[in-house]
């Protein structure tokens, strides 16, 4: 089971409605396709979304890592290889949703020939998770009115809530409407992308004491070492690292310098396998973790759940699955459903997706 050739296929889908938080904005999912083939003849797929302002990778970098530097270094290893290609592909450093696509279209490959769906291989917990949606930024009344729709059309009844904006109160406003207009039924978290300093963190987290939040997310830089601790030491709900902990290893300094109380894993960036090493040592060391999400598409979704529907410390909480409701089109022949607020995982072999040719050749911009 060969690796015979990497493909990294740039396309370009619009947001019928852009994304909008304190680090950046999405209109477009500039995001790569990527394919693992071997000699035996199956394909295995997965997408990168380059996030540039959280990790610095464009689409041109991850079409140009992949194919200069990583393809190069995987092809010819068996695609059971995964040890040595992770060893490969992690001599260069950075470049997370390259090599997590990469780790994805690899498993997917080891699924197919196993004849075996990849969450089961992963862990076989659940065939589904809750969904949880996030809100981006907006006035008032339209982060509102966009939380009801959705709890209305797809039955999601947890909700992300971006925050970060200058002044704060801005974001303590929505947040209160929010739990005004949903009611207590619902589960309420925020995250900040760090957009706000320490102290500005720590007053709006006391103005909203009473809306009954589950989570805040890197409310704060992690960079801001004795802020940032200083905050989380009086933060009475979970912190999360997310993008302060994109590695294994970056787990393991913000838990124990006491910069975060529970992580964001998300596919997009650490794949299956870094992602279950996440996992394990958030288990171990007894931390909440929350299925994030990069503002995937479908595919990226997909994987998000066959990842998060395996174990069972990830599936206690609701997973950030509905980004690709805000994309006009995407490429899997059968679209992804939210049903109740929950999403399943695609039955069949690999990772079970099958890309529409037709919408590949009208979405991508290497032809
Ligand atoms: C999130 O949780 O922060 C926004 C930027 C990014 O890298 O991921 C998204 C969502
Ligand atoms: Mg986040």
């Amino acid at each position: 089971m060969k690796i015979t050739k990497v493909e990294a296929v740039p396309f370009a889908i619009p947001f019928r409605k852009s994304l909008t938080f304190a680090s950046g904005e999405v209109h477009v999912a500039d995001h790569v396709l990527v394919r693992v083939h071997t000699d035996e003849g199956l394909i295995g797929t997965a997408e990168a979304p380059p996030r540039p302002y959280t990790y610095g990778e464009t689409q041109e970098s991850i079409v140009a890592v992949i194919g200069k530097v990583f393809a190069p270094q995987i092809t010819g290893l068996s695609a059971l290889e995964r040890e040595v290609i992770h060893a490969r592909l992690d001599r260069t450093v950075g470049n997370p949703t390259a090599k997590a696509a990469i780790d994805m279209a690899v498993w997917d490959v080891i699924g197919q020939a196993a004849g075996m769906p990849v969450t089961e291989l992963l862990g076989g917990w659940s065939d589904r998770m809750r969904v949880s949606h996030m809100v981006g930024f907006a006035p008032t009344e339209q982060m509102v009115a966009e939380a009801e729709r959705v709890l209305d059309t797809y039955g999601i009844t947890t909700f992300k809530v971006k925050v970060g904006r200058r002044p704060y109160r801005l974001d303590v406003e929505a947040c209160r409407a929010l739990r005004m207009a949903l009611g207590d039924g619902v589960e309420l978290y925020i995250d900040g992308n760090r957009g706000w300093s320490a102290s500005e963190s720590a007053r709006a987290l006391r103005e909203m004491d009473d809306l009954d939040l589950d989570l805040a997310e890197e409310l704060c830089p992690a960079d801001d070492v004795l802020g940032r601790r200083w905050l989380v030491s009086q933060t009475r709900i979970p912190f999360v690292a997310d993008e302060s902990a994109p590695t294994p290893a970056d787990v393991t300094r913000e838990l124990l310098g006491g910069s975060a109380t529970a992580i964001s894993i998300k596919t997009a960036r650490t794949g299956f396998t870094a992602s279950t090493r996440v996992l394990n040592q958030c288990e171990a060391m007894g931390v909440e973790v929350v299925i994030g999400n990069q503002i995937d598409g479908q595919i990226g979704t997909l994987c998000a759940v066959a990842f998060g529907a395996a174990h069972r410390a990830t599936t206690r909480r609701a997973g950030e699955l509905s980004n690709f409701l805000d994309m006009a089109d995407d490429l899997l022949t059968e679209p992804l459903v939210i049903e109740s607020g929950t999403l399943r995982v695609r039955e069949g072999i690999g990772l079970g997706l099958t890309i529409d040719s037709d919408k590949l050749a009208h979405f991508r911009l290497d032809r």
